[in-house]
Order: structure tokens, then C-alpha cells, then sequence
């Protein structure tokens, strides 16, 4: 019989919960940074933080693997504020017309002390609220949806933009979901793969897109990969893309040279933008 001692998963898991009890924030966490593109003038109109942990003892380790290990042993909010700070700090030099995106975890918005914790980050950033926009994830939004809407409601006050990550991917009460005061959507790159090429997959966003129209929520798509995805996006009238066809996330030493080329990879130009 395979104990839990013997299971490869598991083990990596008591691995990473070890490690992060001792990890130093400061030092082995990072950001990194994935532009958004508007199609309509194929700019870089902001761009998504992204949490990189370079592990003193495991290398690096993927968001997917520590983020919900850093929320079950209660480390994701010393976590998301650091970050925040940082994100911040950071994006404070950008031209004016750039916006920053933060990821937040369900569990920075399920308590008024860590919503207000983070509202205080902001304040005191002397970062203009109106170009940041908070994302929240949808899988986990449910578990305490009250306590969610009071901080998505407590951040748009600020004048923040509060986004709904990776729309789609949830089993979520989708009337729930928009009686939230979320300002944007996030389409899943899961829906994004192959969409030139899978008909069930342009139909979902499709949908998104019309859904989010109707609801006067800007809507981003996540994880444009191909020419290919990125003129079936187009022939929907999406507008906000990220992916790797763009840009892998970069470090943000690089963002001044990214902006100042801002050439969003030749192709986009050659396509048929709609406008
Ligand atoms: O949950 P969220 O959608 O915020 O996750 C973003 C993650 O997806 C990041 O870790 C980022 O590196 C990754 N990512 C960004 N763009 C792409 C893409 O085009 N393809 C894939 N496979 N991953 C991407
Ligand atoms: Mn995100």
C-alpha cells in the first residue's frame, strides 16, 4: 500500500509548506510583469504583477504550487501585501497612461482587516487607485461571497478597478458572480487554447465577450499564444489581450525598453484590428 509518505505529490507539498514556514519574503520573492495590449491602438495599456518565489532550498517554485499552500498555513496576506507594496513601489515610475494589475487571493478579501490592511498600502503608495486594478480569482470566490462583495465594494470606494480572474473556470452561481461590483472580466486561457480550431471553445467566448458587453464590463483575454488565437479573439471584437504571443512576463528592468519599442510584435499591425 502507498502511504502518504510515498506519494511524490505529497511529499513536494510538505516540502514547499516547510520551506515557506521559513522563507524570507523579502528576499526570495519577486514580481514580474505581462503586458496588457489594447488591439484598437496595439499599445501596452498596463500590466499584470505576477509572484515569482525563487526558493532558497527548492529553486523556483510556480505560483499554482505555493499560492494555495501559502493560504492554508495563513501566509498569503503578509504575502499579497509585501508584494502590493512592491508592485507599487514599481509602478510608480511608469508613464501615466500605464496601469497596474494585482492579484489578490480570496482570502485578502474575506476579512474587513486584511481589506483594509491593503486599502492602507494603497493610500499610502501615492499611487493613483484609478490606474490600479485588483483581481480576484473566481474558483474561490464563493466560499464566503459576503465578506468578498464588502472588500470589492470597500475597493472600488478607492476608485480601484476590481477584475474577475480566470472567468469560466469555476462552478460558481454565475448571478452570484455578477452581483458583484467587479468592473472587469478576465477570460481563462484554458478557453483560449486552440480557439481557432475548436468550435466549442469560440463559442464560450463569444458569449464571455457578449456577456460582458451587456454587463458594461471591460473584458481582457488571457493567454494569446498563436496568430491564429489572436485573429479568432479579433474577429469577436476583443479588445485587451495578454499572452506569450505578446510577451512572457519580464522583469521590470525591462519594461522602460519594452514600452519605448512597444512594437507588440510586428503582428499584431499586420492583422485586421477591428476598431
Ligand atoms: O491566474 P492568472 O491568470 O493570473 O495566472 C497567470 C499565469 O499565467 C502567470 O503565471 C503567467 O506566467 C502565465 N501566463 C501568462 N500568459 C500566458 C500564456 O500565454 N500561456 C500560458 N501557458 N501561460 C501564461
Ligand atoms: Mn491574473
Amino acid at each position: 500500500m502507498l502511504t502518504p509518505s510515498h506519494n511524490p505529490q505529497l511529499i513536494r507539498q510538505s516540502k514547499i509548506e516547510q520551506a515557506l514556514h521559513q522563507v524570507d519574503i523579502e528576499q526570495e520573492f519577486s514580481l514580474v510583469f505581462q503586458p496588457v495590449i489594447d488591439l484598437r491602438s496595439r499599445r501596452t495599456v498596463a500590466f499584470e504583477a505576477l509572484a515569482r518565489w525563487s526558493s532558497l532550498e527548492l529553486g523556483d517554485v510556480p505560483p499554482c504550487q505555493f499560492i494555495p499552500i501559502a493560504e492554508r498555513i495563513g501566509l498569503i496576506n503578509r504575502l499579497s501585501t509585501h508584494l502590493l507594496g512592491k508592485a507599487l513601489m514599481i509602478a510608480a515610475d511608469w508613464p501615466p497612461h500605464i496601469s497596474l494589475s494585482f492579484n489578490l487571493s480570496t482570502h485578502d478579501c474575506a476579512s474587513d482587516e486584511v481589506a483594509e490592511q491593503i486599502v492602507s498600502i494603497i493610500q499610502e503608495s501615492n499611487f493613483d487607485p484609478r490606474r490600479l486594478d485588483l483581481e480576484i480569482t473566481e474558483t474561490a470566490i464563493m466560499q464566503d461571497v459576503v465578506k468578498v462583495q464588502h472588500s470589492i465594494d470597500r475597493f472600488c470606494r478607492l476608485g480601484c478597478g476590481v477584475a474577475l480572474d480566470d472567468f469560466g473556470t469555476g462552478y460558481s452561481s454565475l448571478s452570484q458572480l455578477l452581483s458583484l461590483a467587479f468592473t472587469k472580466i478576465k477570460i481563462d486561457r484554458a478557453f483560449v487554447i486552440g480557439i481557432d480550431e475548436n468550435p466549442v471553445s469560440y463559442k464560450i467566448v463569444k458569449s464571455l465577450v457578449a456577456l460582458s458587453r451587456d454587463m458594461q464590463l471591460e473584458c481582457i483575454v488571457e493567454g494569446v499564444e498563436t496568430r491564429e488565437e489572436l485573429e479568432a479573439l479579433i474577429s469577436l471584437g476583443c479588445f485587451f489581450v495578454q499572452g506569450y504571443y505578446f510577451a512572457r512576463p519580464m522583469c521590470h528592468s525591462d519594461i522602460n525598453g519594452w514600452l519605448k519599442e512597444n512594437s507588440m510584435a510586428g503582428d499584431v499591425s499586420e492583422a485586421s484590428v477591428k476598431r
